[in-house]
């Protein structure tokens, strides 16, 4: 009965004789896929499991502005300049929306960010990683993107209703951002010797951090079993990594770059790619704060907090002065 069993690491969800009539029928709910809404009841885990998602998902939105932001003054021409530009405000949307659908489950977007600058909230382990040249503007698009997009598609059909909706506008966005960075690369692979070699770098760099964004492996991962049963994640962490790996090889090879795997061939048989997967080792050290600049990004945030505090007050100063008048209108 119910969802099915996932053979993951972590905790396994409740068996039906485990749980309360109101588990059992929300449990229904979720096996009848229907969206479940903020006043609906729900099992005080699946609450606690979402605001840890969708408030980490919304601190990467706001931290992956920062690898891309730092090169905005540099792009080569007032054209890619504008687009990167569209494209770093376009993640701060998203960051909105996704702490207002975390808000609607009774936190509020400032203990959030306290979590954040506390380091007790995660964002994405990619965003700890530099980027040097203009190439890794193409490479964040093509890869960071496009394995951002492969999870969020499937996120639109979570089970919580605000999550899914705020996915379905955010992953039109994405589709943009995607191609804009394949844009850049396919203009440097095509260039001269010297953009060609900036782009096989930057693949080459941003490769195995790309296949880290899905999670440690199945056997590792902590809440997927949960939150499957739950439908807030659609598949699994493996699951979505073959995917983008079967998905993007073909777009290398378009490109004419080397994805740096000397294993990496087509398995007729599972009709799929075998790959070699990342150091877990190195993905480890990066979410728990020791990556190349984790550092780095947690200062540019808390300074960015800090220095736009009186813009923060002025706006709800502004706020009391509107509900004020309104009153003396309503009142007079
Ligand atoms: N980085 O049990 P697991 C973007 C943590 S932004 C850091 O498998 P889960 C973009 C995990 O939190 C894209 N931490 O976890 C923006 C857990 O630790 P805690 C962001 C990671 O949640 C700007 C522990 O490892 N997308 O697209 O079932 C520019 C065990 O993992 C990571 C989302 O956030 C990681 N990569 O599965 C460009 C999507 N992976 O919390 C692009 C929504 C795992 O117990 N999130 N951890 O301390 C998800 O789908 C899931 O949360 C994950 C992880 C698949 C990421």
């Amino acid at each position: 009965m119910y969802a099915q069993v996932i053979e993951t690491g972590g905790k396994q969800p409740k068996r039906p004789d485990e749980m309360s009539a109101e588990e059992k029928a929300f449990m229904q709910r979720i096996e009848n896929n229907e969206k479940i809404e903020p006043k609906d009841w729900m099992p005080e885990g699946y609450r606690r499991t979402l605001i840890r998602q969708i408030g980490q998902h919304a601190h990467s939105e706001v931290v992956g502005q920062l690898p891309e932001g730092n090169w905005i003054t540099r792009a080569p021409t007032l054209e890619r300049k504008a687009i990167l530009l569209a494209k770093v405000q376009d993640e701060a949307g998203h960051g909105l929306y996704l702490y207002c659908a975390a808000e609607t489950l009774g936190v509020s977007r400032d203990e959030l960010i306290e979590r954040l600058h506390a380091g007790k909230m995660k964002y994405s382990s990619i965003f700890n990683y530099p980027t040097l040249t203009w190439a890794d503007v193409g490479a964040v698009g093509w890869l960071v993107d496009g394995a951002a997009i492969m999870n969020q598609v499937a996120l639109q059909r979570t089970s919580y209703g605000p999550y899914s909706r705020a996915m379905v506008r955010i992953c039109k966005e994405e589709s943009f951002h995607q191609r804009q960075g394949y844009d850049i690369m396919l203009k440097m692979a095509r260039g001269t010797p010297e953009q060609k070699a900036m782009a096989q770098d930057a693949l080459n760099r941003f490769w195995y951090p790309a296949l880290m964004m899905f999670g440690p492996p199945d056997s590792d991962s902590v809440h997927t079993a949960q939150s499957m049963a739950w439908k807030i994640k659609i598949n699994t962490n493996d699951e979505l990594r073959q995917r983008f790996v079967d998905q993007t090889v073909p777009q290398a090879e378009y490109l004419g770059l080397t994805i740096p795997d000397e294993n990496l061939r087509w398995n007729e048989e599972r009709q799929a790619y075998d790959f070699t997967p990342p150091d877990w080792e190195e993905f480890y050290q990066v979410i728990n704060g020791y990556g190349p600049c984790n550092r780095e990004r947690m200062d540019a945030r808390i300074k960015a907090w800090e220095e736009g505090a009186w813009f923060r007050e002025g706006l709800a100063e502004y706020g009391r002065k509107m509900e004020a008048q309104r009153a003396k209108v309503v009142n007079a």
